[in-house]
């Protein structure tokens, strides 16, 4: 199988993630492929009408995407205890990736709104309220965080290897965040 990849994506990486934690790396053949909304990269096009990564590409041809289709996937062919689990437990993890993937995705935001974006075209209000949504799940973690931790501890079939696959996606958009918060704000009881 080939995974199209792009280093610095919290979605390609989470994939990578779920090969290495069921088992399946060695059976990907992991191929990097820059692609943007404003550099379009044709061949990732040719697999994903949408031009993003990550996209699995069967033995057989077909394609595979996005990365919570790509992870229910490989979680279905390895043969050890399935990550995403049925049953009532199926729901809280897919809620969690849900929320996982909600950082992402404002991560994502924040870096055009604060790095990507031509600087007369950025709208700060907009950055604003992206680093709100990567930091208010932080801060139910920091809430919750011993329940949570312990419920993916405890129901983790690779606990003596990881705390689940659930956390760790997006440090670096939280670690983001939180620098956009400190520089952006005059005062810390101006909330704009
Ligand atoms: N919901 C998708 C998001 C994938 C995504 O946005 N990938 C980014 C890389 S971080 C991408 O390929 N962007 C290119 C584009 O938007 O044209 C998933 O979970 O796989």
């Amino acid at each position: 199988m080939q995974l199209l990849y792009q280093t610095h994506s919290p979605y390609a990486r989470k994939v990578l993630v779920m090969a290495h934690e069921t088992g399946l790396a060695a059976r990907l053949h992991v191929m990097h492929q820059e692609t943007s909304p404003t550099h379009r990269n044709d061949l990732v096009f040719a697999l994903n009408p949408l031009g993003k990564v990550p996209v699995l590409v069967l033995d057989d041809g077909q394609t595979l995407f996005d990365s919570a289709v790509i992870s229910d996937y490989l979680d279905a062919l390895h043969d050890g205890p399935r990550l995403i689990p049925d049953g009532p437990e199926r729901w809280r993890t897919l809620r969690l990736q849900a929320l996982a993937q909600g950082m992402a995705d404002a991560g994502i935001v924040l870096r055009w709104e604060t790095e990507r974006r031509p600087a007369h075209t950025r709208w700060p209000p907009m950055a604003e309220g992206q680093a709100g949504k990567l930091l208010a799940p932080t801060t139910c973690w920091s809430a919750r965080r011993r329940s949570m931790v312990r419920w993916t501890w405890a129901r983790s079939p690779w606990r003596r290897r990881s705390t689940g696959w659930n956390f760790g996606t997006c440090p670096t958009s939280v670690k983001a965040a939180r620098v956009w918060r400190r520089g952006s704000r005059p005062s810390p009881g101006d909330r704009r």
